[in-house]
């Protein structure tokens, strides 16, 4: 990628992206750049290098997954407003913690829901301050990879019982009552709350909604999530058993390319209108829940990049696993409890 010339922005509007961090970009004739993304200026994207040194691009110089990726942190909401009172934090201005990570009302529910999964940097601050935690998280690998080894992946390999350790350890650290989110909180945040009943089981709840994905409606759409990727396409091929299979280009991913075969770093993709990121995809979230009274499995939502199936990317869709299963497709989301209203 050749730089071009550096040239002053006078844009009314700068737009700030929502975090910053060294990344790989990759240009549209395949070669690839590190940098720091500064700021997206209508098609005008500026970076600093890893010297320091800004450099200007054309949006259009980058491949096309980096421009879906540009133009999500283009379109996130300026990081500037925050709320130092959880009971005061909006969408605009969400309450951030002592790890950084950033939390957000969900109406139907007394909680703030964290925006992003939990990051591999939120859950090593656990670990490096805690005796006896579980290194399973360090080393998982799908398609004989490693998953998720950057700071901003979303930490997989923890069971429901080390997502709870982690959120004591949360709530004693910032004072603030940290937990997993129950199956119907859940629900709330990916826009179905109001749709299932109250007290019902998350098994009963499985795939009840037809019509409604965190994306919105079927078809999947370029950039709806970290769902499939044509690399892992012949080995995370969907299986025959979903009810879909006899759909044409069902077997193929109907096509869908997300550039990322493994994880994606957390809000890589559009949020929700509530300003929550990857309750579709990337990786499957534990909730607080049991599956269903008669057994002693843990609930899962939001499905993962491996493809689960038309059925499991249902917004209504849970899957469950024993509670000490860890597994490299799912990791958890926190939320916060409220003062009781
Ligand atoms: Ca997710």
């Amino acid at each position: 990628m050749k730089p071009l010339a550096l040239t002053l922005i006078t844009t009314l509007s700068i737009l700030v992206p929502a975090y910053a961090e060294f990344r790989t970009f990759t240009s549209s004739a395949g070669t690839t750049l590190k940098g720091e993304l500064v700021s997206v200026v209508g098609d005008t994207v500026t970076l600093k290098k890893e010297d320091g040194t800004p450099l200007t691009l054309k949006l259009s110089a980058f491949s096309r997954v980096d421009q879906a990726w540009l133009q999500t942190q283009a379109k996130a909401a300026p990081a500037a407003a925050s709320a130092t009172d959880p009971s005061k934090a909006t969408k605009e201005a969400p309450f951030v913690n002592s790890l950084g990570m950033k939390f957000v009302p969900v109406p139907g529910t007394n909680v703030l829901f964290c925006i992003h999964e939990t990051r591999r940097k939120d859950y090593a601050a656990y670990a490096s301050a805690s005796s006896g935690v579980d290194t399973a998280w360090k080393n998982q690998k799908m398609l004989g990879k490693n998953v998720s080894e950057k700071d901003n992946d979303p930490v997989v390999g923890v069971s429901w019982e080390d997502a709870k350790a982690f959120c004591a350890w949360l709530t004693k650290k910032d004072s603030h009552t940290a937990r997993l989110p129950t199956d119907r909180e859940w629900s709330f945040a990916v826009g179905i709350g109001e749709r299932e009943q109250a007290g019902a089981s998350p098994g009963s709840l499985h795939a009840k909604i037809a019509d409604a994905y965190p994306w919105g409606s079927w078809p999947l759409q370029p950039g709806a999530g970290n769902y499939y990727d044509k690399t892992s396409v012949p080995i995370l091929r969907p299986k025959k058993t979903d009810g879909a299979a006899n759909m044409p280009g069902y077997l193929d991913g109907f096509g869908y390319d997300d550039g990322y075969p493994l994880t994606a770093p957390v809000m890589s993709f559009q949020p929700n209108n509530l300003g929550i990121y990857d309750l579709g995809g990337n990786v499957w979230e534990l909730c607080e829940d049991l599956y269903s009274p008669a057994e002693t499995d843990i609930t899962y939502r939001g499905s993962s990049y491996g493809f689960d199936g038309m059925t499991n990317m249902l917004s209504s869709a849970r899957v469950h696993q024993p509670r000490t299963e860890r597994l490299p497709h799912a990791g958890f989301r926190v939320v916060l409890e409220l003062p009781k209203p």
